[in-house]
């Protein structure tokens, strides 16, 4: 019965799935500051690497941030060799993890000049090197997100070489792989590549504090889960101020990292550029100046500001906990795993796309979604009204059931509306992953 429905929903809403290949894994290159003053950086490593069956990790690369300091590259390797040591429990709860050889590989040294002094003729580093060469993999054909929790010049020397040793052709084959995010702005490399190079993709993220976390929370459940609590320093200023870049990048049903007004774990963002959203005042203070590059056009983080991020919050704690707790132990079933929502027999993270007529109803069937540990399932189908181009209110009918009935706007015509699925188990910390599904409202109205 379940299987006639899916192929007649198929039949009469049509079903499109859109994802990068064969997978929805990103690929990910960090450049950090990590060794630095404000011991965020080395917070942020050790939640991403947790979390590095989720993500493709290529490059953990080190770079400066206003002023030069010795390389701290060492600082990096320090972190990956205490990950690698919970490294096998984690394989028992996920396959999703690298190597560890693989993550020691791929530890570069980054330019020790700081902002543009850093780029040009002979300033090649390691690091810079790396990123074309995964930009180059010919192999893989996704985008690379190169992140930035530091300064960006490592990426701008990567791409000043390329401009300079190829043609025209082969260099926009380059950038054309190549996606941003950028934390705050923090030396001028950035504003240099964006106005420089305005068809790439480029986020600069001002608003990065919307999921606070408490320090006796941090302390009682991620610096006390040891080993790896260790690693974890107490913070200085702001906990992980560098970590949304990569909570963009996860997979977990939510997140679409192409689609920058989408939203997700890593905030969400104008599709329409903006001109002129200026770096860390370190920069002025260091005697560097973005103006210098104006105009320079970057994708802003959108009107919720923070919000983006803490409306997840909740889930994005659990979801660190549970990780920190699988590197405890190799004992399956002594800790908690991800639910698997399942929407209309579709087993994969993809986003899904329903063609629907406006005074349609669309019926969603989640009632395949399992959990690894026989949990129970709470489910929660909500319009994610931001991204949605329909802006009114839309009526979902039974919203906390497996199945649900979206009821289409007659006015909802020619616009999108997001639907997001929670599925939340009864596991301990409770675990949520995502599905979205975009309804296409036809322009033609449905026959009565
Ligand atoms: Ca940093
Ligand atoms: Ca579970």
């Amino acid at each position: 019965m379940k299987k006639l429905f899916t192929l007649l929903a198929v039949a009469l809403f049509g079903v499109v799935a859109i994802s990068a290949g064969d997978t929805t894994r990103q690929r990910l290159i960090v450049t950090t500051d990590l060794g630095g003053t404000d011991p965020d950086d080395i917070e942020s490593m050790v939640h991403l690497l947790v979390c590095s069956d989720m993500v493709d990790i290529e490059g953990l690369i080190s770079s400066q941030v206003w002023t030069d300091y010795p390389d701290k590259v060492d600082s990096i390797k320090k972190v990956v060799d205490k990950f690698c040591e919970v490294l096998p429990n984690l394989k028992h709860h996920s396959a999703g993890y690298p190597d560890a050889d693989y993550l020691k590989s791929i530890v570069k040294r980054g330019q020790t000049k700081s902002n543009m002094d850093g780029v040009g003729e002979g300033k090649d580093s390691p690091g810079s090197d790396h990123i074309i060469a995964c930009v180059d993999r010919k192999n893989d054909k996704r985008p690379v997100w190169l992140v930035a929790w530091g300064g960006m010049n490592n990426i701008a020397q990567a791409i000043w070489k390329v401009s300079n040793t190829r043609s025209d052709k082969k260099f926009k084959e380059f950038i054309g792989k190549i996606r941003i995010y950028d934390i705050l702005g923090q030396d001028d490399a950035g504003a240099w590549i964006a106005h420089n190079y305005p068809s790439i993709l480029y986020i600069r993220n001002t608003q990065i504090y919307g999921w606070p976390m408490d320090d006796s929370w941090v302390k009682s459940n991620i610096m006390s889960r040891k080993p790896l609590g260790d690693a974890y320093p107490m913070r200085a200023w702001v906990w992980e101020g560098d970590s949304p870049s990569f909570m963009y990048l996860l997979d977990n049903g939510l997140n679409v990292p192409e689609y920058v007004d989408y939203g997700g774990w890593g905030g969400r963002f104008d599709t329409m550029r903006v001109a002129g959203i200026r770096g860390m005042s370190f920069i002025t203070r260091s005697g560097k100046d973005e103006a210098l590059y104006d105009p320079y056009y970057m994708h802003p983080s959108s009107k919720e500001g923070s919000a983006a991020i803490s409306r997840w919050k909740t889930h994005i704690w659990n979801d660190f906990v549970a990780r920190m707790l699988w590197a405890t132990t190799p004992d399956y079933d002594k800790v908690n795993h991800h639910p698997v929502p399942v929407v209309d027999g579709d087993k994969s993270r993809r986003l899904l796309v329903r063609k629907v007529k406006p005074g349609g109803t669309l019926r969603l069937d989640a009632s395949e979604s399992s959990d690894p540990d026989n949990d129970a399932l709470t489910f929660n189908w909500q319009v994610y009204r931001e991204p949605s181009a329909y802006k009114k209110d839309v009526i979902i009918r039974h919203g906390n059931a497996s199945v649900c009935d979206v009821d289409v706007p007659l006015d909802a015509a020619g616009k999108d509306i997001h639907v997001i699925l929670e599925v939340t188990d009864s596991g301990t910390p409770a675990l949520t992953l995502y599905r979205r599904i975009i309804i296409r409202v036809d322009e033609a109205r449905e026959l009565r």
